[in-house]
């Protein structure tokens, strides 16, 4: 007997579990299926393989997962199809547990502001992100203050004016086309004097070169360190799930620019591809912390390797 089978159910489990149920009732019914079938042969292995790459698990993840798998069964002598699975189980978990290593914990202190700067391209899911994000914080009683960094189209700020006024968080903004850099210098000073416990800072998704975009995150992050040298203390990497693995080549390219601490997958309830967790753990190697569930500002989960996993081979009462 295993022990997770006896693990109350948290939200988060439950909105992981409602996240990924696309995922679940598609390509990981299938891989039930065939683990149900019985047999342990070729053919159980290739079809696997070609279920989880068409879960967006990705090419080289795919072929690991199954090799590791293959080689398992064959050291412990397995016989029985299901403990395999539960091989399976186990060894996708161990793949997102490895990326979640390298999170550090980061401490709330009493006077300093926590800031959090969220990045990504364009469309993501960032301003809905940073709504749930405030809305999280302020359920441990945090007040929560947000910078309208992402001032290249005037949408943008009304966006996060609205989801600010929606959730009761202050949103400190100028006028379209404004500095960045004078808003999160505003925004620092405003977050010191109001005794505010957590900043949270929109930036474009895109400007008319990369090289700017990149150049201005750089930038901006100075502007913080000079009020809080170790802020941002989180830098959040914002990845839309529905983007496959194409999102994944975007996702790397800002890893590449900026020190992204932690990764929060949006838009998971979207798409049957819940894979892409699996290659974003192994790809980028930064701990992914959150998931966004829906469009609504309590649709945020916080990411637990078990949990992910258990949520897409089982669901509604069965499982963990
Ligand atoms: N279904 C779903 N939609 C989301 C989620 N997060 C964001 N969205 C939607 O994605 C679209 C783009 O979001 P937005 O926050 O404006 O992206 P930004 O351009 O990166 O700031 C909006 O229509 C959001 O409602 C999510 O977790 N689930
Ligand atoms: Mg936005």
């Amino acid at each position: 007997m295993i022990l997770k089978f006896f693990r109350r159910k948290t939200q988060p489990d439950v909105q992981m579990e409602q996240g990924l149920e696309k995922t679940r009732r598609g390509v990981f019914l299938e891989i039930t299926r065939l683990f149900e079938r019985g047999a342990l042969d070729d053919d159980l292995y290739e079809e696997l393989e070609m279920l989880l790459i068409q879960a967006d698990v990705g090419w080289d993840v795919s072929q690991k997962l199954v090799k590791d798998l293959q080689r398992r069964v064959r050291e412990e002598r397995i016989e029985d199809s299901l403990l395999a699975r539960d091989i399976l189980r186990e060894e996708m978990i161990a793949l997102l547990e490895t990326a979640s290593r390298n999170r550090t914990v980061k401490i709330l202190q009493r006077g300093v502001p926590f800031v959090i700067m969220v990045v990504g391209v364009n469309g993501v899911g960032k301003t809905t992100s940073i709504a749930k994000l405030a809305a999280y914080h302020q359920g441990f009683g945090r007040n929560v203050l947000i910078a309208a960094g992402d001032t290249f189209r005037a949408a943008a700020i009304d966006q996060l004016k609205v989801w600010g006024e929606r959730v009761g968080a202050p949103v400190i903004a100028h006028e379209q086309g404004s500095d960045p850099g004078a808003i999160v210098f505003d925004a620092m000073q405003a977050a010191h004097a109001r005794g505010v416990d957590v900043l949270i800072v929109d930036t474009a998704g895109r400007l008319h070169t990369k090289h700017n975009l990149m150049a201005e995150l750089t930038k901006l992050r100075r502007i913080m360190q000079k009020t809080v040298p170790e802020a941002p203390q989180e830098t959040i990497l914002v990845i839309d799930a529905t983007t496959g693995q194409n999102g994944l080549v975007q996702a790397k390219e800002f890893a590449d620019a900026v020190a992204i601490s932690d990764i929060l997958i949006a838009k998971l309830d979207g798409t049957a591809k819940g894979g892409i967790a699996f290659s974003v753990a192994k790809e980028l190697g930064i701990p992914i912390s959150y998931v966004g569930t829906g469009e609504k500002a309590t649709d945020l989960a916080e990411f637990r390797p078990d949990t992910y996993v258990d949520s897409l081979f089982f669901g509604e009462g069965e499982g963990f």
